[in-house]
């Protein structure tokens, strides 16, 4: 996958190109990471890149020309090495919260391009001429989209085959079917008076795999009740929440 990322702070992204599973990813070309600069498409002595709000208010936007300019560059250069299912990203507070479909889906993409805004945002006519898609992390205010857009690589990377060693195959993430995950333990057994599930200590696989699915289904119903509503669950999936919810009023 090649992804073109249009942003004034590209050493930002070090954080995702020199650490852990999304460095390698990029080493082992299985993502093609590009970066674009508006500042470098700026013409003025400069290097003007934030521009006055028609209107009046606190705060600037985004200059329009170099933004444009830098958006036109990215896609010409993925248009020229033959990717045809592009998408252009727009990270902003105004966008449809990601999750993890949204990664599933952008990752199927041969390229994209991930635009990330500075100061109050970019005019609404670059938004309504160029992007396809705004993606938000969700209702809280960060400084820029750069961070969104590391967290959304970070998610995309992670689905691309081969990203991803055995130990923590996509499949194994949470979320992948809808649930929080089933608390885990590892060593010591005991640890300030607390034991862990005797359980798992048994070796009885199929009693485990049982017992994970019902402690899955307990935490997403105490902690993430919102998830369930987006999910159909089987019959057995049933039994065993109310077996936990049983569980869980007579211990309390
Ligand atoms: C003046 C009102 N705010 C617009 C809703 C101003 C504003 C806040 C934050 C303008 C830009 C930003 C920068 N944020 C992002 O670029 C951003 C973001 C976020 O702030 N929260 C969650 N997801 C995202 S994705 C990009």
């Amino acid at each position: 996958m090649r992804v073109a990322v249009v942003t004034l702070f590209p050493e930002m992204f070090s954080a995702l190109t020199a650490h852990g599973v999304s460095s390698r990813a990029v080493k082992d070309n299985l993502i093609n990471l590009a970066f674009w600069n508006p500042r470098d498409f700026s013409t003025d002595r400069h290097r003007t890149v934030d521009d006055k709000p028609f209107g009046g208010g606190p705060g600037m936007l985004m200059k329009t020309e170099p933004l444009i300019a830098t958006i036109n560059a990215a896609k010409a250069k993925l248009d020229e090495t033959g990717e045809t299912a592009c998408k252009t990203v727009y990270l902003s507070p105004q966008g449809k919260p990601l999750n993890q479909a949204k990664v599933v889906e952008l990752a199927q993409l041969e390229s994209m391009v991930l635009v990330c805004g500075r100061y109050q945002g970019i005019d609404a006519r670059v938004i309504e001429a160029e992007i396809d898609e705004e993606v938000s992390l969700g209702d809280f205010v960060l400084s820029g989209g750069e961070l969104a857009a590391m967290t959304l690589l970070d998610a995309v990377i992670r689905q691309q085959p081969g990203a991803l060693g055995d130990d923590d195959s996509a499949q194994l993430d949470s979320l992948a079917n809808g649930l929080l995950h089933a608390p885990e333990y590892t060593r010591p057994q005991q640890f300030e008076g607390r034991t862990v599930p005797e359980v798992l200590l048994s070796g009885d696989h199929a009693a485990i795999a049982r017992w994970r699915e019902k402690q899955s289904l307990g935490a997403t119903w105490l902690k993430r009740p919102d998830l369930l509503e987006q999910i159909e669950l089987s019959q057995e999936q049933q039994e065993l929440l109310e077996l936990f919810k049983a569980e869980y009023q007579a211990a309390k």
